[in-house]
């Protein structure tokens, strides 16, 4: 670890209780590092996660940081940053916390706009609880649910996100570190709901079961199959089969939830007088 990050760990708690080669330990760099790159102050930054092993990442993270429960981060978050609006908040979850059990809560949470940003560790599968199918698995792919494959037709979370009406999406990799590096860097920067699906590798569960090989191997393969969005929208749908698209998708301004609380607390208080 570079020595300058060191501050950003809780160094009495590492290491890390991640498989060797799991992409999560890659997408906590990122976060940290895109908090580098911004020089954001420390103790002005809640890091806030549900259960799972991407939600093991505030647990390392120096910063103020909440374990939460099942699902429930931005229930929290929610909580913390109606308290304490002064806090960048920031949460990390699984596809399985985030879109599964804590689904309702991620488009409440993009609906009403709030401050938050979202960085979901996307390993297509629950592996923590050994690799059960989430909402993220592929149709047809494998899972420990799922010996004959996947029968669901899985979510596209960005496309989730953006209509029930966060105002910052973007998609990664953990093979493409640096560009997720910017877009965790821009959802920081944005005021109101961003989410940053940060697509992340589980040799253990996802990729055993599948025979993607090795955690090399399962970089190599997000190389090969991610898309930019600008070249996607230049190829023809036949060159996009088995693709997944990764960029920018979306960015606007819209009234925030804390801001607009406000303006009611100060509506309902000029009331009584
Ligand atoms: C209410 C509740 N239901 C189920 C569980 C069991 N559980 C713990 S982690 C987890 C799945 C985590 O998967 P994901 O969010 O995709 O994260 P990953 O472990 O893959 O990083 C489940 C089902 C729990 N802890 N609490
Ligand atoms: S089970 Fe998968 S997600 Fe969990 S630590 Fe191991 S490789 Fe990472």
């Amino acid at each position: 670890m570079q020595h300058h990050l060191e501050k950003y760990f809780r160094m009495d708690k590492l290491p890390h209780i991640w498989c060797p080669g799991c992409g999560h330990g890659i997408l906590m760099g990122a976060v940290v590092r895109a908090i580098d790159n911004l020089k954001l102050e420390q103790d002005k930054i809640c890091v806030v996660s549900g259960i799972g092993c991407s939600s093991r990442a505030p647990g390392y993270m120096n910063f103020d940081t909440l374990h939460t429960t099942h699902g429930r981060a931005l229930a929290f978050a929610t909580g913390i940053k109606l308290a304490k609006p002064e806090l960048k908040v920031i949460v990390v979850t699984g596809d399985g916390d985030c879109a599964a059990i804590g689904g309702n809560h991620l488009i409440h949470a993009a609906r009403r706009n709030i401050d938050i940003t979202t960085i979901v560790f996307n390993n297509n599968i629950y592996g923590m609880t050994s690799g059960q199918y989430s909402p993220m698995t592929p149709k047809g792919a494998y899972a420990t649910t799922a010996p004959y494959g996947n029968v669901d037709r899985n979510f596209d979370l960005c496309k989730l996100a953006m209509a029930a009406g966060a105002t910052y999406v973007a998609r990664g990799t953990a093979y493409h570190t640096n560009q997720l590096i910017k877009f965790i860097e821009d959802a920081l920067n944005h005021k109101g709901f961003s989410l940053v699906d940060a697509v992340s590798i589980c040799p253990t569960y996802f990729g055993r079961k599948n025979k993607l090989g090795n955690a090399i191997n399962m970089l190599k393969w997000q190389k090969d199959h991610a898309v930019s969005v600008s070249v996607a929208e230049k190829l023809p749908p036949e060159k996009l089969e088995g693709k997944f698209l990764i960029g920018k998708f979306h960015k606007s301004e819209e009234p925030e939830y804390v801001e607009e609380y406000d303006k009611i607390i100060k509506k309902a208080q000029e009331g009584r007088k």
